[in-house]
């Protein structure tokens, strides 16, 4: 390679870096959207940038090329850009009005309105136009949009704190203690990156959650509530249905349960067995409501019935470093498997914390 064309392909690299820190602004309020950086440069320089701060605001390359007076730039994007009249005007035509000269993009959107019809728009246009550069980092970034636009059903991440011996309470089945303090605010703080958090009945009756996101750094983000009570049977003094203007809540229950529906309360009502409520036709409602991901809060019987279904792709446990033992304590897995199909954590991160550590992983299915 050329010393020419080796400056050019490591400025690609880090404009793209640049742009992919960028999009990680948008964390937690751009869903069911994706997050989206913009990078524009010439020379070397970088002469604007933008991201997709929240649902409904400008698109990243809005942002980025409004001002922009200067021809023959190169624009760095995380995601193609849209093609479509949306909330907003296609960013391809806007990208061509600015006579940007090359865009190097990390990957196609998905959206069936976009898919490529983006990258084409550009090409006609006479733009070089690459696609794939840091396309894993892109992918791994807009997880959840992906699996939201591509199985019709949000993703699915399973949240547990855990003693060092993978015990969700004590043997008396007390959970609140189980992980010290730090481990438990940065538990709470998970939660923004969400659209969603799920309690079953037994938690909500047991630790008498609010499910509200009160770490600061989230200010202004919203986030659904929603509770699963298949016997539309939860006292309403728990603390979960209280009004909350910024955390509304959705409660649901199983079909035989439908009369049990209360006055201004959000309650879904869907089809259940003897093992619980039909988590399909649940995920299926709340993408529905444009939720793209969900964190499953427990307790344990609940992300039990997600493991047991394989409706999961990506698990966080807070490891406290006491092991509590108790043959009758709660597991986050009480159903069990054999070992050939256990499944198995994928691009495992493991922070110390604490005097315990956060596990983080993705699910990889076996075989
Ligand atoms: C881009 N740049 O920054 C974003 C894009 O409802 P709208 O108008 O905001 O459009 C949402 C769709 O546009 C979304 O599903 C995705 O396909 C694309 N998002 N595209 O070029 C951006 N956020
Ligand atoms: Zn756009």
């Amino acid at each position: 390679m050329s010393a020419a064309r080796g400056r050019m392909a490591g400025d690609d690299l880090r404009f793209m870096k640049m742009a992919l820190r960028l999009a990680r602004r948008g964390l937690g309020y751009t869903e069911p959207n994706p997050m989206v950086g913009a990078v524009v440069a010439r020379d070397g320089r970088v002469l604007a940038a933008g991201f997709h701060a929240r649902f409904g605001a400008a698109h990243a390359e809005t942002m980025a090329l409004e001002r922009l007076a200067a021809p023959g730039a190169t624009l760095y994007l995380t995601l193609e850009p849209c093609s479509h009249f949306g909330k907003t005007p296609p960013c391809a035509d806007l990208i061509i009005r600015k006579k940007v000269r090359r865009v190097v993009m990390a990957m196609l959107d998905p959206n069936p309105l976009v898919n490529g019809a983006g990258l084409a728009r550009l090409r006609a246009a006479g733009i070089q136009a690459e696609v794939g550069l840091c396309g894993a980092e892109a992918g791994r970034l807009n997880r959840h949009y992906l699996t939201f636009m591509r199985t019709g059903r949000p993703w699915v991440t399973l949240h547990a704190g855990v003693s060092l011996d993978g015990k969700m309470t004590d043997r008396e089945g007390r959970s609140r203690w189980v992980t010290p303090s730090e481990l438990r605010r940065c538990s709470h703080s998970l939660r923004g990156e969400f659209s969603a958090v799920m309690a079953g009945s037994g938690t909500v009756l047991a630790d008498d959650p609010l499910l509200t996101l009160r770490e600061p750094g989230w200010e202004g983000k919203t986030l659904l509530r929603v509770v699963l009570d298949a016997g539309a049977a939860l006292p309403r003094e728990r603390r979960v249905f209280r009004a909350r203007e910024r955390f509304p809540l959705v409660v649901f229950s199983g079909l035989a349960a439908a009369g049990n529906g209360r006055k201004g309360e959000r309650h879904v009502f869907v089809p259940a067995d003897g093992e619980g409520l039909n988590l399909d036709a649940v995920l299926k409602a709340l993408a529905g409501m444009g939720i793209a991901s969900l964190l499953v809060e427990g307790g344990g019987r609940l992300i039990d019935s997600f493991l047991r279904r394989g409706l999961w792709d990506e698990a966080v446990f807070f490891y406290s470093g006491r092991i509590v033992g108790g043959r009758d304590a709660v597991q986050p897995f009480a159903s069990g498997t054999c070992l050939d199909a256990a499944p198995e954590l994928a691009g495992r991160h493991w922070t110390p914390l604490a005097g315990g550590a956060i596990l983080r992983g993705y699910r990889c299915s076996p075989g």
